[in-house]
């Protein structure tokens, strides 16, 4: 390590080396917007040669010194425990009790910078604004000359919902360990702290079950238009739920049920009502496949399949899908549903469904994820007023797989057209009629790929909406305001350019 610090210092001193801006970032430029962030006019602190992290979480301080090394060529220590005179230190102790589990207090004065959190994901939440608070080239690859200098003042803020979700659909294109990982860190940088991945729908099947390895080798060797497809290991999917967890992101895991099963039904003959396996599917149809909800195998594969999931995965939720079923009978998908929900239980997790589930019985824990296009449904309201909660992922603003315009170069477009100003005036404590802000967990933006094969249009249909939603999701209501957000997303522009994404340049916003 000290070698590479060397040769990038010795870089940066052969000259050539770009320098960052010395106007510092004001707080109202942060996404999302704080809870409550006020400057001390005049104050500044500048991280120089000689900075020091000081971090109750090691691995946290590491991850910030990682990333400044890389851009600053500074030597950068980190001190666990904290020293006292460190320039930046990032604290378990002393915040006030309101910032919670997940938010933070960040200090700016003339001698350093002090993140002060209750929890190491308020910290790491923290961390993620610092960073938001230098210039973009402080989060580059190449060293770049400073100054790196601060706006002083006081941020303490913590999350409006404690859920803050995006969905991956890996099945209808399958996307490496190594591009997902890609997206957890775009995740992070906006503090969504919940990766919903869909790791099965009728043109594959992503994950390796023991017992049932057709699913993944035959299952998964295919996808939309027929390309060859892919699966993870299960030693794959620790690997993403590992890396999502040292940035405080959950991994739900999504297995769709009863419907969007025909990659299964492709691999076992006998999970078929008629004992006869379908072909593999690479078309973009919905609502034909069904598993057998009449055959016990049916319910013995499905314990495999949950059980080796909740084994695999730390967090609450196991999501069982749930939507589109119209090829089982509503009679059938109530029993099924409600079986299923009990074999997530029997193996310590509650179930994640998209919202039709209320067609069924939701269990205790249950959490219902709303996508419809209406903002009044009875059945989900009534739900909600008996206990279960709410996802909110309402098509027509939160699903990032429609077209921004139609010119947009993919995407779809059966919710509408949703530009970047849609896709942020919602309000998702007010938006179902009949539901209060208590029953509502959160938002997700989901990410449905028919149309989507690589990193770069993940990155153009997520940028800049991706950061809309984790707004929505994080700061209160009182700063909701799309001037403000828009000015908010420009300075977002070239920190997205540095980092090589491609987002889409909508012209609702004026990018500098
Ligand atoms: C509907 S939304 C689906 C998905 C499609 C998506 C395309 C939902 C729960 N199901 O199967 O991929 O539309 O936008």
């Amino acid at each position: 390590r000290l070698g590479l610090v060397a040769a990038l210092t010795a870089s940066a001193l052969a000259g050539g080396v770009s320098t960052a801006s010395a106007a510092p970032v004001p707080f109202s430029s942060v996404v999302p917007a704080p809870a409550s962030a006020v400057p001390a006019g005049g104050v500044t602190f500048t991280l120089g040669s000689g900075v020091a992290i000081s971090a109750d979480v090691a691995a946290i301080g590491d991850q910030l010194a990682t990333t400044l090394r890389r851009s600053t060529g500074y030597a950068i220590p980190v001190h666990t425990p904290p020293s006292g005179t460190d320039g930046v230190r990032l604290l378990l102790s002393g915040a006030p009790d309101s910032v919670g589990d997940q938010g933070y207090q960040l200090d700016v004065t003339a001698s350093g910078v002090v993140v002060r959190a209750r929890q190491a994901a308020g910290l790491f939440a923290g961390v993620q604004t610092l960073l938001q608070l230098l210039p973009p080239a402080a989060q580059g690859t190449t060293v770049t000359a400073g100054p790196w200098v601060l706006a002083g003042g006081r941020i303490t803020d913590q999350p409006r919902f404690g859920y803050r979700g995006a969905m991956l659909d890996v099945a209808r294109h399958f996307f490496t360990v190594a591009q997902v990982e890609r997206y957890v860190d775009q995740l992070a940088r906006y503090k969504v702290n919940t990766l919903h991945l869909h790791l099965a729908d009728d043109q594959g099947w992503r994950i390796v079950i023991n017992g049932w390895e057709r699913l993944a080798t035959y299952g998964g060797s295919t996808q939309v238009g027929g390309g060859p497809g892919g699966y993870y290991t299960q030693a794959d999917y620790a690997a993403i739920v590992a890396y999502a967890q040292a940035r405080y992101i959950t991994v739900v895991p999504e297995i769709d049920l009863p419907g969007h099963t025909n990659a299964a039904l492709a691999s076992y003959a006998e999970l078929n009502c008629d004992g006869k396996a379908r072909p593999l599917y690479t078309g973009t149809d919905v609502g034909f496949s069904s598993l057998c909800t009449s055959k016990e195998i049916t319910y013995t594969f499905l314990d495999a399949v949950l059980g080796q999931l909740a084994a695999l995965t730390p967090g609450q939720y196991l999501h069982i899908g749930g939507d589109e079923a119209q090829s089982t009978k509503p009679a059938d998908y109530k029993a099924f549903m409600n079986r299923v929900q009990q074999i997530a239980t029997a193996h310590g997790k509650s179930a994640l469904v998209w919202h039709e589930v209320v067609n069924a019985t939701p269990a205790a824990g249950t959490v219902a994820q709303f996508w419809d296009t209406t903002t009044s449904n009875s059945a989900v309201a009534a739900a909600a007023k008996n206990g279960t909660k709410l996802v909110l992922s309402p098509a027509n603003h939160a699903y990032l797989d429609m077209k921004y315009t139609s010119s947009s170069p993919i995407g779809q477009d059966w919710a509408g057209l949703v530009e970047v100003k849609k896709a942020y005036d919602w309000n998702p404590g007010a938006y179902l009629s009949g539901v209060a802000e208590s029953a509502v967990n959160g938002v997700e933006a989901p990410l449905w790929t028919e149309t989507v094969t690589t990193s770069a249009d993940i990155e153009y249909l997520a940028f800049p909406r991706l950061a809309a939603i984790a707004e929505l999701g994080w700061s209160p209501q009182s700063t909701h305001d799309w001037t403000a957000f828009s000015k908010r997303l420009a300075t977002q522009g070239p920190l997205w350019k540095l980092l090589g994404i491609k987002y889409y340049k909508s012209p609702q916003v004026t990018w500098p």
